[in-house]
């Protein structure tokens, strides 16, 4: 085994007390997968002020559309699009390019 030498040593102390800081503000958020053409999870319950964040895992391009609420780009592969989400309601949304593609974030 090899030991840590004093730069390591110092890069490991940083990351120690950086590390909680980091996962504390991602817990809130959450994440919607693209995968063969379907939203997972395809609904989503949160608190107000989460951010949510789309990657599109297909190998095809995708939208996220919620009528006059947001509207990402289209996305290729491994693209993400994130929305922060301020007021409670349903949120409906769907692929502009494939309409059948649905999800629905419920924010509460
Ligand atoms: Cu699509």
């Amino acid at each position: 085994m090899k030991t840590l030498n004093r730069r390591d040593f110092g890069v490991a102390v940083v990351a120690a007390i950086l590390l909680p800081v980091t996962t504390a503000r991602a817990e809130g958020d959450m994440e919607v997968h693209i995968d063969n053409f379907v939203f997972e999870p395809a609904e989503l319950k949160i608190k107000v002020g989460t951010t949510v964040t789309w990657t599109n895992r297909d190998d095809i391009p995708h939208t996220i559309v919620s009528a006059g609420k947001f509207r990402s780009k289209t996305l290729d592969t491994d693209d993400k699009f994130s929305f922060t989400f301020t007021n409670a309601g349903d949120y409906k949304y769907f692929c502009s390019l494939h309409p059948h593609m649905t999800g629905m974030i419920k924010v509460e």
